[in-house]
């Protein structure tokens, strides 16, 4: 490059990503094809509107490069383009939520989503999102005790509010979701089923996950965590009129697309878009497949090395990529801030996250997140998990001794 300070530093974070253990459940390390792709002359293009119907000429490249990304994405979660479309344009997971209730909730209407707590997304109807102020949340939470859905108080929530949308989807939930219920709630409380699976599109895509498309009318993901493409999102609907109900007559797929463009993005990037198109080729090996069910056996193993340890793991276990640690135990162990910071300076790289019911605030809740995906793409099998929590458990011992001489007084006793 010809700019040395940028050049610098990119070099230097690509340096501190092969240098660290990175844990975050949420991140991943992509192809370098799929570098490539967004790093083309792509990036050059405005294409605002869909194939065949842009705003500026010169996109018949451009209308291939995406109908291209639409065709991997069906078919790589085996769904058919007579009943599914699928738009490819949402620049990451907030902004294609954020159209879906553009597109099919008036606003004002209920959203029914996970609390953050329990493991929901900001833009699930947070009131801190402008999905919590231009609609209203009904939030449920996790059972407490099991940490896990109680999808009985969840069915008698729905009933009563009414939502105009559920969402099952998570950020920080660590267990397998029954889809099928989620469908059946949704029936019976007369919403939409959405289901968020940006954290599990790759476990899904690798049959490590069950696939949500049976029974949602929309699906939502991001492409950069288990899936292991660029920064992007993705909205996949029932195509065709809808019968009954607030949106009689109309068509999911037409209202996100108009929702997309011309109601919250411009033009669509599609440097990313190509790279998308890789990482979804990509995900339809063999070896993809594999990658998928490494991640959950990995995840497994890593929680229960812990959970050996001592440490309490939020639901018990895990089905997917995904841990919660409750480092803080009550007061038995340290707040999830010091963890964090504790890690990081052994080069284990993972993020502060609440726990259900936290009894520590937001910005010093109890616990970790820990997730799988981006050491397993470095081919790391059970083995490695077997020692990486014997380094965790020795960091975060090391660190409790530190926060209970730091606060003066002996930790209380585990419950
Ligand atoms: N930041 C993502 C995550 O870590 O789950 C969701 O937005």
């Amino acid at each position: 490059m010809k700019d040395k300070r940028v050049e610098a530093l990119i070099a230097k974070e690509t340096k501190r990503q092969s240098s660290v253990v990175n844990l975050i459940a949420s991140e991943n390390t992509v192809s370098k094809d799929v570098l490539a792709a967004l790093g083309s002359a792509l990036t050059n293009k405005y294409a605002e509107g869909y194939p065949g119907a842009r705003y500026y000429g010169g996109n018949a490249v451009v209308d291939e490069i995406e109908t291209l990304a639409q065709t991997r994405a069906l078919k790589l979660f085996g769904v058919s383009n007579k009943t599914w479309a699928v738009n490819v344009q949402p620049l990451s997971g907030s902004p294609a939520n954020l159209a879906v209730f553009t597109a099919v909730v008036p606003l004002g209407g209920k959203i029914m989503g996970m609390s953050l707590s329990s493991g929901g997304h900001l833009t699930h109807g947070q009131k801190v999102s402008l999905t919590g102020k231009a609609w209203t949340q009904v939030p449920f939470e996790v059972a407490k005790g099991t940490e896990v859905i109680d999808y009985d108080a969840l069915e008698a929530q729905a009933r009563e509010h009414k939502p105009d949308i559920i969402i099952a989807g998570f950020t920080a939930y660590p267990r397998v979701v029954d889809w099928k219920r989620f469908r059946a709630i949704a029936d019976a409380a007369g919403a939409l089923l959405m289901v968020d699976m940006s954290h599990v599109g790759g476990l899904v895509a690798g049959k490590a996950y069950p696939s949500p498309f049976p029974y949602a009318d929309i699906v939502t993901t991001t492409v950069h965590k288990t899936l292991r493409g660029p920064r992007a999102g993705l909205i996949f609907s029932r195509r065709g009129p809808r019968v009954g109900g607030r949106l009689d007559g109309k068509d999911l797929s037409v209202l996100i697309d108009k929702a997309i463009i011309p109601g919250i993005q411009g033009g669509p990037h599609i440097n990313q878009i190509a790279a998308t198109a890789v990482a979804l080729g990509e995900a339809a090996t063999p070896e993809f497949k594999k990658y998928a069910k490494q991640i959950v056996v990995n995840a497994h193993v890593l929680a229960q090395e812990l959970a050996n340890r001592g440490w309490r793991i939020v639901s018990g276990g895990t089905d997917s990529h995904l841990i919660l640690v409750d480092t803080w135990m009550s007061g038995a162990g340290i707040p999830g801030a010091d963890a964090e910071r504790a890690l990081e300076k052994e080069g284990i790289i993972v993020n502060k996250n609440g726990i259900p019911h936290d009894e520590r605030g937001p910005r010093d809740p109890s616990g970790i997140r820990l997730g799988t995906a981006n050491e397993t793409t470095r081919g790391k099998k059970e083995k490695d998990m077997v020692k990486l929590a014997a380094r965790i458990d020795d960091v975060l011992k090391a660190a409790h001794k530190k926060f209970v001489k730091n606060a003066g007084k002996p930790a209380p006793k585990k419950k």
